[in-house]
C-alpha cells in the first residue's frame, strides 16, 4: 500500500440519518476511516476522509412535525450530535456533508437531469401492497398474510405514478465487475452475497416520492410533483463532497474513492443502487466497498426499547477516547459481528493497555532515569539471540501494519503491534537491567538493553499512532520527542535506528490507567479479627533513621498461583517499576490468584530474600491483621509501581 508520495486516498463513511442518536455502531464505522485516514496522512498521502449526515426523508419530516418545528430546524439540532461526538472521539474527517446543504441538493439536481436526458430514468404506474401507517410499498412476495412485514398491520393495494432507474439493464455488468475485481466488495462473504443477489433478474429502481406522500425531499428537476428517493439523494453526497460538477479538478483528483466504509445493513443500496448509478453516470466505480460485522450489546439487539444503547460519549467519559477505539477495533475482525459489554472493554484496557504498553513504557523510562541519565541511549549494536529477535520483530513491524490495513484487517494490525510490546516486556525480564546496573563489568550489556527497549517502544509509538492519537503523542513526549519533530513519512520513521540519542526522557501520569471493575454482587467478604490480630500492647519505639532504613515500594501483582501442598501461600510476581519481584506471600486463605492479580501493594523491597518452601522470596507485602491476614494495605489512587511509601 504505501507507494510514492503525494498519492491520494479518499475514505468515506455512511453519512447517518440525522434522526438518531449517535450510538456504537455510527462511531465503530469513523473510528475505522479514521485510523486509515489518519495512517495514509503518516505516509505523507493527500487524504480526503468524509463523512456526514442524511437529513431528508420520512422519519425526519415525522419528527419535526410533531416537535412543530420546520424540518432543517429539527436536522440543524441534531446534526451537532454527530458533529461534537466526533470531535470528541478525536475523528480527523476533512468534509462533513449534510444532505441539506445547497451545494449537495444542486449536484443530485444535475445528477437526475443527466439521467433523465440519457433516458436512464421514465415514469412508470406502479401498483403494490401499501402500509399506510408506515407509508412504504410491499411485494406480493414480501407481505405476509395480508400484513406489513414490518408492523404487521393491514396493507393496501395501491397503484402510484412515479420514476424508475433502469437499473436492471446493469446487472450483467456489475457482475462482470465483481467478478474481476477480486477485493471490490470485501469481506468475501459480502462479496457472495451480492454475486447471490445478481444471480436473479434485477428490478428497475423507483426513485421518486410523490409529494403528496413526502415533502422533505429534493424535487425531481423534471417533475415538481415529486422529490427523490432517500437512497438516491444520499448516496450521491460521495461525488458532491468530491465535487463533482462543481470543482472539475478536485473531483479528478479525488474520484474513484478509494474505500466506502458501511455496515452490512446497507450492503444492497452501496454495492447495487450506487454502483449502477455510476455506470450509468459513466463515472468510474470506487476501488472498494467493505462491509463490516454489528455490534449487539451483551448478546442482545441494540434498541432504544431495550434501553441497552451505548453512547459512544460516556464510554469515552469513562475509559478513554484511545482505549474506546482501540477495544471497537482490536476486539472483533471487522468483517464480524461483535458484542459489547463493558467487562470486556475493562479486561481489554487492563490487559493490553495498562498491563502491557502502559507497563513497558513505564519500567523502561523509569530505568531511562536511573540508569542512563534520563537520556535516550546512544546506539548500540547487540549481538544476543534476544537482541536479533527484538530488533527484527519491531523493524518489520511496519509491513505487518501495511498489509493488515490494506486488507482492513484492524484486529490482526492490532496484535501484530501486541507481539512487538510483548516481545520487549519478555526481553526487558530477561535482560533483568537492575541486576546488569549492579555490576559495572556488565555496563555495556545494560546499555544494549536499555537501547533496544527503547528502540522497541519508538517504533510502537509510531505505528498505534492511527490507531489511538493521543496515546501515541503521549509516548513520543515522555520519551523526549518534542511535537512535531517527526515529518518522514511513517514507513521511514516506524524503522530500527531511528530514535534520537540524548533526548530528555519524562516519565508521566500511567499511560492508561488501571479500571478498577465494581464488585457488584458478592458483598465485601467480612473477616472477623481473632485477639491476637488487634494486640493491647504497642512494639518499642524506633527512631525515624530505624524507620527509614526500610525501602518501602509501590508495586503491582502481575501474577499470582497457589503453591501446591502449601494451603496458605501465594506465589506472586511483584512489579516495582523497573523489576519483578518474586514474592511467597501468606495470603491464600484471604484472596483467591484472580482476586489479586493487578493490585496495587505495598512491597518491603530491601528484606534480605529467604527460602519458603524451597521457593525465594524477594520481599514482603505489607498486610494487617496478625497470624490471619485481614487484608493487603493498598492506595486510593493509582500509583506508579516502584514510587517509594513513607
Ligand atoms: O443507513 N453495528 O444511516 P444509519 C455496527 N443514512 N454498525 C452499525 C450499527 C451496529 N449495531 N448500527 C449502525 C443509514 N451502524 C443511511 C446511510 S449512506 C449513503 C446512507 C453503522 O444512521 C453502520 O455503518 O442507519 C451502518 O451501515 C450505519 O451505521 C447506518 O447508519
Amino acid at each position: 500500500m504505501a507507494q510514492s508520495l503525494m498519492q491520494k486516498f479518499y475514505v468515506t463513511t455512511p453519512i447517518y440519518y440525522v434522526n438518531d442518536v449517535p450510538h456504537i455502531g455510527h462511531a465503530y464505522t469513523t473510528i475505522a476511516a479514521d485510523v486509515l485516514a489518519r495512517y495514509h496522512r503518516l505516509l505523507n498521502e493527500n487524504v480526503f476522509f468524509l463523512t456526514g449526515t442524511d437529513e431528508h426523508g420520512q422519519k425526519v419530516e415525522q419528527a419535526a412535525k410533531k416537535k412543530g418545528v420546520l424540518p432543517k430546524a429539527h436536522a440543524d439540532e441534531h446534526v451537532v450530535g454527530f458533529q461534537s461526538l466526533w470531535k470528541k472521539l478525536n475523528i480527523s474527517n476533512d468534509d462533513f456533508i449534510r444532505t441539506t446543504e445547497d451545494r449537495h441538493k444542486r449536484v443530485v439536481s444535475q445528477v437526475l437531469t443527466q439521467l433523465w436526458e440519457k433516458k436512464e430514468i421514465y415514469a412508470d404506474t406502479y401498483t403494490g401492497w401499501y402500509c399506510l401507517p408506515d407509508e412504504r410499498f410491499w411485494t406480493e412476495k414480501e407481505i405476509i398474510d395480508g400484513k406489513c412485514p414490518d408492523c404487521r398491520r393491514p396493507v393496501e393495494p395501491l397503484s402510484e405514478r412515479n420514476y424508475f432507474f433502469k437499473m436492471g439493464q446493469y446487472r450483467d455488468r456489475l457482475r462482470q465487475h465483481i467478478l474481476e475485481h477480486k477485493h471490490f466488495i470485501q469481506p468475501e462473504s459480502r462479496r457472495n452475497e451480492v454475486l447471490g443477489f445478481l444471480e436473479n433478474d434485477l428490478n428497475d429502481l423507483c426513485i421518486s416520492r410523490p409529494k403528496h406522500r413526502l415533502e422533505w425531499g429534493i424535487p425531481l428537476p423534471f417533475d415538481p410533483d415529486y422529490v427523490t428517493y432517500v437512497w438516491l439523494d444520499a448516496l450521491v453526497n460521495y461525488i458532491s463532497a468530491a465535487g463533482y460538477l462543481s470543482t472539475p479538478d478536485q473531483f479528478e483528483n479525488w474520484w474513484p474513492a478509494d474505500v466506502h466504509l458501511v455496515g452490512k445493513d446497507i450492503l444492497t443500496t452501496h454495492a447495487v443502487y450506487w454502483m449502477t448509478t455510476l455506470m450509468a453516470l459513466d463515472l468510474p466505480l470506487p476501488k472498494k466497498l467493505f462491509a463490516h460485522g454489528w455490534w449487539t450489546i451483551e448478546g442482545e439487539k441494540m434498541s432504544k426499547s431495550l434501553g441497552n444503547v451505548v453512547n459512544p460519549s460516556e464510554m469515552a467519559d469513562t475509559f478513554g477516547v484511545d482505549a474506546f477505539r482501540f477495544f471497537l477495533l482490536r476486539q472483533v475482525p471487522f468483517g464480524n459481528d461483535g458484542d459489547f459489554s463493558q467487562t470486556a472493554l475493562m479486561n481489554r484496557i487492563n490487559s493490553d493497555l495498562a498491563n502491557d504498553v502502559g507497563n513497558l513504557l513505564s519500567r523502561t523510562l523509569t530505568m531511562l532515569e536511573r540508569y542512563s541519565d534520563g537520556l535516550t541511549p546512544v546506539r548500540i549494536k547487540g549481538s544476543a539471540p534476544e537482541d536479533i529477535a527484538l530488533e527484527e520483530a519491531a523493524d518489520t513491524l511496519f509491513e505487518k501494519i501495511d498489509k493488515n490495513l490494506s486488507d482492513l484487517a484492524f484486529d490482526k494490525a492490532l496484535t501484530e503491534i501486541w507481539q512487538v510490546i510483548r516481545i520487549a516486556n519478555q526481553y526487558i525480564e530477561k535482560g533483568a537491567p537492575w541486576q546488569l546496573a549492579k555490576n559495572p563489568e556488565t555496563k555495556e550489556r545494560l546499555h544494549v538493553v536499555l537501547y533496544y527497549t527503547t528502540e522497541a517502544i519508538h517504533i510502537v509509538s509510531c505505528l498505534i499512532a492511527p490507531f489511538m492519537p493521543d496515546a501515541a503523542q503521549e509516548m513520543k513526549r515522555q520519551l523526549g520527542f518534542s511535537k512535531k519533530t517527526e515529518t518522514r513519512p511513517l514507513n521511514m520513521a516506524a524503522r530500527w535506528g531511528n530514535l534520537p540519542p540524548g533526548l530528555p526522557v519524562s516519565k508521566g501520569k500511567p499511560l492508561f490507567p488501571r479500571i478498577q471493575p465494581e464488585k457488584k454482587k458478592s458483598p465485601p467478604q467480612k473477616v472477623t479479627p481473632k485477639k491476637n490480630d488487634v494486640p493491647a500492647s504497642f512494639k518499642p519505639s524506633i527512631s525515624i533513621e530505624d524507620f527509614a532504613k526500610l525501602d518501602l515500594r509501590v508495586g503491582i501483582i502481575r501474577s499470582a498461583e497457589k503453591i501446591k501442598k502449601a494451603n496458605k501461600l501465594l506465589l506472586l510476581h511483584v512489579d516495582i517499576g523497573t523489576e519483578n519481584r518474586q514474592v511467597v506471600a501468606g495470603i491464600a486463605t484471604r484472596y483467591t490468584p484472580e482476586e489479586i492479580i493487578g493490585k496495587e501493594v505495598v512491597l518491603i523491597a530491601n528484606l534480605k530474600p529467604a527460602t519458603i518452601m524451597g521457593i525465594e522470596s524477594q520481599g514482603m507485602l505489607l498486610a494487617a491483621g496478625g497470624k490471619a491476614v485481614l487484608g493487603l494495605a493498598t492506595f486510593t489512587e493509582e500509583i506508579p509501581p516502584g514510587a517509594t511509601v513513607r
